[in-house]
């Protein structure tokens, strides 16, 4: 279905992605980007694991954290970087912003409202079985998300009418402020999956190659007609829950242990060495060029006119402007 992409190859989807959202961070201590911003700095490792596994034709439907998987479903950088950055050259004229980029073309969109990327993601599936398109859709959401009814109802009715729906659960240890244990009746979200008669699959989500290969593995498992796949990638987020939060819940020392052992990118890069495949200063030179990348996009971006205010509410309603 897929080309399969070496370690290598995630390794510079990782820098790049790790690279973009850097250059999102800079626009939220500069004031440039308002409202919340919430970065995936830390889970590259399942927005690179997800690329290649997905057809033009599939869906995926993410969450308030969501910069890592548009990439992944191949949104272009620019439009995505000047939506974040508020531009009449954004993907959607600016109006939509960090948390609400939709991509038509690419059957890529976002919601800020936890838990509901499962019921958008559900419709697709729906659609896709109506149609018999084969498409497959996949729902982003993450451990406090999966605590909603939308998570339940749709794994519910995907299980039942076994539609195409791959629920991607991001694990990041914390719903904002609540650990897991605080707010699950189960220690993973992965052995609710007999509840819904899902496959399921708990994975390191922080481990590029085994995100690569269950993500793969779910997303086949949803194509074959057998039902919804649930795959709960764990990992950790680095920074606060948003861009201000400030960030007093972890227990001391968490944060220092995880930056040391769970780093998606430092892994890679661990792995990469020990295998033969590339030098420290390969790895050097990947992140120094991705990094080059995004700051060359962003002097673009920057150089781009807001949109007019008079035309805030252009393109919001249908029939209204454009
Ligand atoms: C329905 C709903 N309730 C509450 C919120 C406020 N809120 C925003 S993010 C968030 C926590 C989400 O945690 P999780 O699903 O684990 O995702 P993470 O932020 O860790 O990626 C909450 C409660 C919301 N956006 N929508």
């Amino acid at each position: 279905v897929s080309a399969v992409l070496t370690l290598r190859e995630r390794f510079v989807w990782m820098a790049r992605m790790r690279a973009f959202e850097e250059a999102c961070l800079e626009g939220a201590e500069s004031r440039e980007i308002h409202g919340e911003l919430h970065l995936g700095i830390g889970q590259e490792a399942i927005g690179a694991g997800m690329v290649g596994a997905l057809l033009p034709g599939d869906a995926v439907v993410s969450t308030h954290r969501n910069h890592l998987h548009a990439i992944a479903k191949g949104v272009p950088l620019r439009p995505l970087l000047g939506e974040i950055y508020e531009r009449e050259a954004g993907l959607c004229r600016g109006r939509g912003g960090h948390m609400h980029p939709f991509d038509l073309e690419r059957n890529f969109s976002a919601t800020g409202i936890v838990g509901s990327s499962l019921g958008v993601a559900l419709g697709y599936a729906y659609a896709s079985w109506m149609e018999k398109s084969g498409a497959v859709a996949v729902g982003v959401t993450g451990d406090g998300g999966v605590n909603t009814g939308a998570f339940h109802e749709s794994m519910n009715i995907a299980g039942a009418w076994k539609l195409p729906l791959v629920a991607l659960v991001e694990n990041n240890g914390y719903a904002i402020s609540v650990p897991m244990e605080g707010n699950s009746a189960t220690a993973t979200v992965a052995e609710r999956a007999p509840a819904y008669a899902a496959w399921a699959r708990r994975v390191d989500g922080t481990d590029v190659e085994a995100v690569a290969e269950a993500f793969a593995e779910a997303v086949q498992h949803a194509r074959s007609g057998r039902g919804p796949a649930l795959l709960e990638a764990t990992c950790y987020r680095f920074q606060g829950h948003y861009e201000g939060d400030f960030d007093l819940y972890r227990p001391k020392g968490e944060k220092e242990a995880a930056l040391r052992d769970l780093d998606p990118l430092a892994r890679a890069e661990r792995r990469l060495v020990v295998l033969g495949e590339a030098t420290d200063a390969d790895l050097a030179a990947v992140r120094e060029s991705a990094r080059a990348e995004m700051q060359e996009l962003l002097a673009e971006i920057r150089s781009q006119p807001l949109p007019d205010p008079r035309g805030a509410l252009d393109y919001v309603f249908v029939g209204s402007g454009g």
